[in-house]
């Protein structure tokens, strides 16, 4: 495809702008100015996209969907630009109209489809499978509602919704026509026909599932996949009926019930929500998508059992497990396959990532519940479960503890995770020690039972989004070193490594992010009031709130810092302004409760002017991927201090290294392999290890009262979250912290080693602070990080998947 030039471009946005909104470009509101200029550019993608159908995606030999409950894209339009290279014409051209681009595309709301993690990884995927010409569909739901927007009142959060569509969507396309029903509820009937079972479902009610599209291009790529995302409608418009006999409400009513499925993204991460809403979210989801894989596989003329020779599916977490009865079920009552044979397609089909340890996130439903919501799906899952039990029982006879742990239903509850393990034929976990910590504990009876199914891929990030379009000046010094290879071919970045004594180079990159601080401390100044000072160290914690996460352990370590400058003014510190970013699930009290801390601490430091403003506490809120880019380049510490054993990888860990922060962090997720690949003295580790951890838990023998009563300074951090010294008329506020870690609710005092990891964690500070002070030294590491960046592509990980699990042809034109 032809380049667009400036003149053309100029033309073509001139005459978008008149038709759309029948203004010229003098007199357009930047809100006009977005929209018209991503219609142009979506006429430059429709043009690639009709492209790469007919060449590239009509039945091809195989392809990939992957499913996801969440994609957590945040804005397109920078990255369509970036992608399409044409970012330098479209900046110009604005410039000379007398506009800046970088304004104007503020006015995009994120497509903030996900919550954290697991939801960017899958936007992360999908960039490097475009970019890689892997040809890949992404499925997920059209949420009207993403995830709340945080305000921050008095210190306390406050979810507001996010009406993300309102403004209209300029990057989707609804396709009406091919919208798939998905049926809840009723019963099975089952008959003889021809000695043959057939299964009929009846008295369900249905839901019409409705695809949009966004199309998803890659880096220079000539192959534009797409992402599918489903809204939920009515299948009635009126009921005749009922609006004849005047219950006009109720008719309305049912289409409401209809068109909640798809409302709200649910906003719990690393958690699971009980709730039966979220599972008819789960089936209405995965019944679409899987009956529009299979409509659309027999559209191109295949036959149904070469199925798993020309589709894998892939599910990101349990979420959308079952993907694996519905598929089932398709093949059995419509297509009249056998068991045997549904089975085995169904089994070299599906492939599944574990994305958590934690117990409170694995997914377990209630046996009535769901009977009762999917009846039909029910009696397939039972039907595996006692083929699965039964087939256990012919190796491990009469081991009934082995055979009831691997069960997929037990105790009245439905596993997802063992579903999903039995149903599919490869299960992976996100980090080497996470991929540890499932063969040997989360998942051990099905590692010892199925070894050869386990294996581990590092997550990874895309490059485009995180450094050339996050922080363009630092990605044209790296290019003016090494050339521009490494936007697609990530382990060039190595080559940067012998300029890490490079005086030039190194005072390049410092000059580079004293402006991205500049820029932030004026965000700053703009949304929060607080003065920070581009010349102090910038220390980032911005991630979910979640007490594994342990914002809490930073938080009471910048109030020791604090007590040390008032007891000592010649205490050994240099300037620094710690930031935070954090949304917290809005019914997790402990998280939301860590939220108002932070404020409180921040509070009390910047107004007092006692340590001449050496410490400066931001919070910033609402934090989502177009404010991480703002913040990541500009960052020069990374905190990435989770429990050990805890955090299964990490992907923010990725984006700061990349940017050239020094990372303070415990051996967690990918943390480790962060370590392994920039040498130890290039980080700044601390804490308890996984293992010890366990030791620990096992034998009951940490005792979180005896450090404090033990420590000093400590015991005065805690002390100070009681009695009033925070909030003078709310002395008790924070009691629930202060019990949580010295007591424990029920269960045990400090559960993420908070109080244990401190004195470490503290050290570890004032070897980055010692660290700072050598510039040289500093910024040394700094580009060791950087040179060192290159396995944590997403290109990597995606080149690693189609290895290890997808067996992709790349994308080829056909003749
Ligand atoms: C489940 C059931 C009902 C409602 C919500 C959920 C739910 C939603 C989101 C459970 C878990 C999640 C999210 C998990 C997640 O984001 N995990 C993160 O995945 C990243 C990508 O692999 C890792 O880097 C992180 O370490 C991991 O925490």
């Amino acid at each position: 495809m032809q380049k667009i030039s400036k003149e053309d471009f100029r033309i073509a946005l001139e005459d978008k702008m008149e038709r759309m909104f029948g203004r010229t470009l003098k007199n357009a509101s930047k809100s006009n100015l977005y929209k018209a200029i991503s219609m142009v550019i979506r006429d430059l993608i429709m043009e690639k996209w009709v492209y790469s159908r007919e060449t590239y995606h009509n039945n091809p030999e195989r392809e990939l969907y992957y499913l996801s409950m969440e994609f957590l894209m945040g804005r397109a339009l920078g990255n369509n630009l970036l992608n399409l290279e044409i970012e330098d014409v479209v900046k110009e051209t604005l410039l000379d109209l007398g506009y800046d681009l970088e304004e104007i595309r503020e006015n995009e709301s994120d497509a903030g489809l996900g919550n954290g993690g697991l939801g960017r990884l899958a936007a992360c995927f999908l960039d490097s499978l475009s970019t890689l010409a892997l040809p890949a569909h992404g499925m997920g739901v059209r949420y009207e509602y993403g995830l709340f927007k945080q305000k921050i009142i008095d210190g306390y959060q406050v979810e507001l919704p996010d009406p993300w569509l309102e403004e209209g969507n300029m990057w989707e396309i609804p396709i009406p026509e091919e919208a798939e029903i998905v049926k809840f509820g009723g019963w099975v009937e089952s008959h003889l026909v021809d000695g043959k079972m057939v299964f009929e479902h009846k008295g369900y009610q249905s839901v019409k599932a409705v695809p949009y599209e966004m199309p998803v291009l890659g880096y220079k790529s000539p192959l534009v996949n797409s992402l599918r995302l489903w809204t939920a409608r009515s299948t009635k418009h009126f009921d005749l009926n009922l609006f004849g006999q005047g219950r006009y409400l109720d008719a309305l009513e049912e289409k409401e019930l209809a068109e909640v499925l798809s409302k709200v993204l649910y906003p719990e991460d690393n958690h699971r929500e009980g709730k039966a809403l979220r599972l008819k979210q789960q089936y209405f989801f995965v019944s679409a998508s899987i009956q529009c894989i299979v409509h659309d596989y027999k559209r191109q003329g295949n036959n149904i059992r070469d199925f798993a020779k020309k589709r894998v599916i892939h599910i990101n977490d349990t979420h959308p497990a079952l993907a694996i009865p519905e598929l089932m079920r398709i093949l059995i009552d419509e297509e009249f396959l056998g068991w045997d044979e549904a089975w085995d397609i169904t089994k070299r089909t599906f492939a599944y990532t574990n994305h958590t340890v934690m117990e409170e996130a694995l997914e377990k439903w209630p046996a009535d519940m769901f009977r009762q919501l999917l009846p039909r799906i029910w009696d397939i899952v039972n039907e595996i479960n006692e083929r699965f039990c039964r087939s256990l029982w012919e190796i491990y006879p009469g081991n009934w503890q082995r055979i009831s742990s691997l069960a997929i239903i037990s105790n009245s509850q439905v596993r997802m995770a063992n579903l999903c393990i039995v149903g599919s034929f490869s299960v992976n976990g996100v980090a080497e020690l996470h991929t540890q910590i499932l063969k040997e504990q989360v998942f051990r009876k099905f590692y010892e039972h199925t070894p050869e199914k386990f294996i581990g891929i590092t997550n990874g990030i895309t490059f485009r989004r995180f450094l050339l379009k996050a922080n363009p000046s630092l990605a044209s010094l790296i290019s003016n070193y090494i050339g521009t290879n490494w936007a697609l071919n990530s382990q060039e970045l190595k080559k940067l490594e012998q300029y890490k004594d490079d005086q030039n180079f190194q005072l390049a990159l410092k000059d580079i992010r004293r402006n991205n601080k500049i820029k932030l401390a004026k965000y700053i100044k703009d949304s929060n009031g607080i003065l920070v000072d581009p010349d102090a160290i910038f220390d980032v914690q911005i991630k979910r709130l979640h007490e594994y996460k342990r914002q809490l352990l930073n938080i009471l370590h910048i109030l020791y810092l604090y007590n040390c400058i008032i007891d000592d003014p010649n205490f050994d510190m240099l300037p620094h302004t710690f930031i935070f970013a954090a949304k917290a699930a809005p019914g997790y009290r402990m998280a939301k409760l860590i939220i108002k801390l932070i404020h409180s601490v921040g509070e009390k430091i910047n107004n007092d002017p006692r340590i001449h403003g050496l410490i400066k506490v931001v919070f910033l809120e609402n934090y989502r991927v177009s404010l991480a880019e703002k913040i990541i380049c500009a960052t020069d510490i990374s905190e990435q201090i989770s429990t050990a054993g805890k955090e299964a990888s990490g992907t923010g860990n990725m984006k700061f290294m990349l940017n050239g922060a020094l990372t303070i962090g415990t051996l967690d997720g990918a943390n480790v392999e962060i370590m392994e690949a920039i040498g130890k003295d290039n980080i700044f580790i601390f804490g308890l290890k996984a293992e010890e951890i366990d030791e620990s838990n096992r034998l009951s023998s940490y005792k979180a009262l005896k450090i404090y009563e033990q420590d000093p300074e400590l015991k005065q951090v805690l002390d100070q979250l009681i009695g009033g010294f925070l909030d003078p008329e709310h002395p008790e506020i924070f009691r629930e912290i202060y019990t949580g870690l010295l007591f424990g609710y029920g269960g045990v005092a400090d559960p993420y080693y908070v109080l244990a990891d401190f004195r470490s964690y503290a050290k570890a500070h004032q070897k980055a602070v010692q660290t700072y002070k050598s510039p040289k030294d500093w910024w040394q590491r700094s580009i060791i990080n950087i040179a060192n960046a290159g396995m944590f592509s997403s290109d990597r990980t995606i080149e690693e998947y189609n290895e290890r699990i997808w067996h992709l042809p790349k994308a080829y034109k056909k003749q």
